[in-house]
């Protein structure tokens, strides 16, 4: 691949700090090489240390401060390296270079994270993943700090420490981790009532992905774009994986949390060493400054998207990863992300969460990096060098030259100087503001659940029910049955039947259902819990539904090939290269880790056994053709393992190919799916049974035949 630029820059600046310790001795910190790495200095053989090792001081003293403070909120995270194509000008709507020379690359590094658990928690927790990406334009380092979720929580970023404390583990017994299903954050949510779009959100399957390569991304607040002219344009940022939004079963979650608790980040890393580098379609919304008050929501209010049927998004640009960081400290763990790092072209808005984060995020760096010099650490550094007469402080790397460290001055030849605007000045966007000093919430914030209704009434059935077992999950393990009542409570103003269904599996009586304004309704049936709230403009938007998302592609998906001695090597080879044509990625799965026997005197190299993975880890199986080799998949040995894999993979509604000769195994598994009639189980007497698969593969999940499939695996 041809690289641009200014990649080459970001990547010569990375490299100037690189280490190879290839063919070179050990040393000390200080240059000086070692001769013996294995013994501390004694006196006499089996006598106490000596306290003038300096050796061993240094090594012990550099362990001792090898751990960092690590994020407050999004600790558990994953990141590479990348570039930003521009395929369609912005020029008119903003002078941000980056944007606006059609044909552009940026290079980026982004950051994927989960938000609620610690850094060494499981990927596919239930819960919003972040969605960071630090552009190194040539204007300097612009970041959009996003989520995968086109909303948040609350409105404004006074309640942010009350958000982050209820969903984190409880003060007195730091339980649970990574989990939003406890009390505290119930409590919090059953109290905010602005919280029930996000929730929508947060309980549907866009909380368990399947990879951080299949979620969108979102800059969620309402920014703003400046031109040449200076004219304003409000914008929200899109990213939309190529590979479209795909998400797994709560179940596999669960699981896949115990078999392989760094799935996504595994994901993310092997796809990229695999060279099936992740993109997305970068895409805008545009809304010029004089229809601001069109809609009916405030587009300040963090809480609410505009509707892709309201304003269309327009896809102009690419967003590709193509380099796996070399240090994962060094790069994903000291990135240093914030909401305020802009170029000219761009600004915020008075979102009054923005506002909050715009002081959030260099705050907790410098506890976090320990240092004001963060933004010296390599991959924070911008690639156009920096000049002010910032100086000193802990770490300090730049060597500024000269007397000066003041401006004016006439020392330095005024230098470093203020750059006009039309010099790439940034300039604050000229804003009349002129108020009362209030602390209060806009009268325009107060409309809580008529996009929450948006997003339910969006959702296909499979969605909706996902999203009511996930509630129900939740609200499960909550164990003051008054906090029950109030969460059913707010429910019963998105939907009744949602707020009915999910009542009676909560132990919660609807009909003495408290409302979220302390009345108790006087013929309590589930009818008089309706809303009197705003109907929402749009009532289903297609955009909101996975069901709608790109299925037309293989590529990267992982494919299970289930096989023992015996099997069929040309059936085997022939699907084998034909998912690989289409991107896939194939892995033998065998009873151990012996190498496979095939009946032609080759062999296949199994990278897991039957008991070593689980087929939670895997997009789609095949049951390789082969009487022998089904006969021994199925004998006492290997039988629990091989079932246990088809019947969960059924299940979880994957697509399944029974080989030539595998009869034995279908009619063991609880495969009840009449052949020919399910789309995602194939038979080899399909017609054309290979292509079937890959179109079953691409459609991810037949999830609307999961009601039938609930059976025990
Ligand atoms: Fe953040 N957030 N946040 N946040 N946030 C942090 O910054 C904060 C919010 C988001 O991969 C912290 O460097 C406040 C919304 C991401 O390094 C911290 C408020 C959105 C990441 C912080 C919000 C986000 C963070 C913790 C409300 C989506 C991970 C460590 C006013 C648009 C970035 C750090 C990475 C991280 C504060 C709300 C996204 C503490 C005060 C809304 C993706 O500064």
């Amino acid at each position: 691949m041809k690289k641009n630029k200014l990649s080459d820059i970001k990547l010569e600046q990375l490299k100037e700090h690189e280490t190879d310790n290839s063919d070179q001795a050990l040393t000390t910190n200080q240059g000086l090489k070692i001769s013996n790495n294995q013994d501390s200095l004694k006196s006499g053989e089996r006598g106490p240390s000596l306290l003038e090792d300096f050796i061993l001081r240094e090594k012990i003293t550099h362990f001792d401060h090898e751990r960092i403070p690590e994020r407050i909120v999004h600790a558990r995270g994953s990141g590479a390296h990348g570039t930003f194509k521009i395929n369609k000008s912005l020029a008119k709507y903003t002078k941000a270079k980056f944007l606006s020379e059609e044909g552009k690359e940026t290079p980026v590094f982004v950051r994927f994270s989960t938000v609620a658990g610690s850094a060494g928690s499981t990927d596919l927790a239930r819960d919003v993943r972040g969605f960071a990406i630090k552009f190194y334009t040539e204007e300097g380092n612009y970041d959009l700090v996003g989520n995968n979720i086109p909303v948040f929580f609350i409105q404004d970023a006074m309640k942010f420490p009350d958000l982050v404390h209820a969903v984190k583990p409880e003060p007195d017994n730091a339980i649970p981790q990574a989990a939003s299903a406890h009390d505290t954050f119930w409590d919090f949510i059953s109290l905010m009532p602005e919280s029930m779009h996000m929730i929508m959100w947060a309980m549907s399957d866009r909380a368990i992905p399947r990879s951080y390569r299949m979620m969108e991304g979102f800059g969620v607040h309402t920014f703003k774009f400046i031109n040449e002219e200076g004219k304003i344009h409000f914008v929200k940022f899109h990213f939309k994986p190529k590979l479209g939004v795909h998400s797994v079963a709560w179940d596999e979650a669960t699981k896949i949390s115990g078999k392989d608790s760094d799935f996504h980040r595994r994901d993310l890393w092997e796809a990229i060493e695999n060279g099936a580098f992740p993109e997305w379609d970068f895409g805008v919304q545009i809304i010029p400054e004089e229809d601001e008050h069109k809609f009916n929501f405030d587009l300040l209010d963090p809480t609410k998207l505009i509707p892709e049927e309201e304003v269309p998004v327009e896809l102009v640009g690419t967003l590709t990863l193509n380099r796996n960081p070399d240090n994962f400290f060094a790069e994903t763990e000291q990135i240093a992300f914030h909401p305020g790092h802009l170029v000219p072209g761009i600004d915020f808005t008075n979102d009054p969460l923005l506002q909050g984060r715009l002081f959030s995020y260099t705050d907790t760096q410098l506890s976090r990096l320990g240092s004001s010099n963060f933004h010296e650490i390599p991959i924070n550094r911008s690639i156009n060098t920096v000049h002010n007469n910032q100086r000193d402080g802990h770490m300090r790397q730049q060597i500024v030259k000269g007397k000066v460290s003041y401006e004016p001055n006439s020392i330095g030849g005024g230098c470093p100087f203020q750059a006009m605007w039309k010099d790439g000045g940034f300039t604050s966007q000229e804003e009349r503001v002129d108020g009362k000093k209030i602390r209060a919430r806009s009268q325009s914030f107060v409309d809580h659940y008529s996009q929450a209704k948006l997003f339910y009434n969006s959702q296909s059935e499979p969605e909706k029910m996902h999203l009511q077992n996930a509630l129900i999950f939740e609200l499960s393990k909550v164990t003051i049955p008054a906090i029950r009542e109030k969460v059913v409570g707010q429910l019963a103003f998105i939907n009744k039947d949602l707020a009915a269904l999910v009542a009676k599996k909560v132990g919660v009586d609807v009909t003495k259902l408290k409302q979220p304004n302390g009345s108790i309704p006087a013929d309590a049936d589930s009818k008089t819990l309706q809303s009197p709230e705003k109907e929402p403009s749009t009532k289903s938007s297609d955009a909101l539904s996975m069901k709608n998302t790109v299925k037309n592609t293989i590529k990267s998906r992982v494919i299970g090939f289930i096989m023992e001695n015996g099997v069929n090597a040309k059936d085997v080879n022939t699907l084998k290269s034909k998912l690989e044509k289409e991107g896939a990625v194939i892995q033998v799965i065998a009873g151990s880790l012996a190498p496979v026997k095939a009946d032609d005197g080759t062999t296949f190299e199994p990278k897991h056994s039957l008991t070593s993975t689980a087929s939670v880890c895997f997009d789609a199986l095949y049951i390789s053709s082969g009487k022998k080799s089904a006969e021994t998949l199925l004998n006492e040995d290997n039988k629990p393992g091989a079932l246990l894999f088809v019947n969960e993979a059924y299940k979880h509604c994957k697509a399944i190919y029974f080989g030539k000769e595998t009869d034995e195994i279908y009619n063991a598994s609880n495969v009840k799916s009449k052949k020919h009639e399910d789309p995602a189980i194939i038979t080899s007497d399909n017609n054309n049974s290979d292509y079937a698969f890959i179109k079953a593969v691409a459609n991810h999940r037949v999830w609307e035949l999961e009601k039938d499939r609930n059976n025990p695996a």
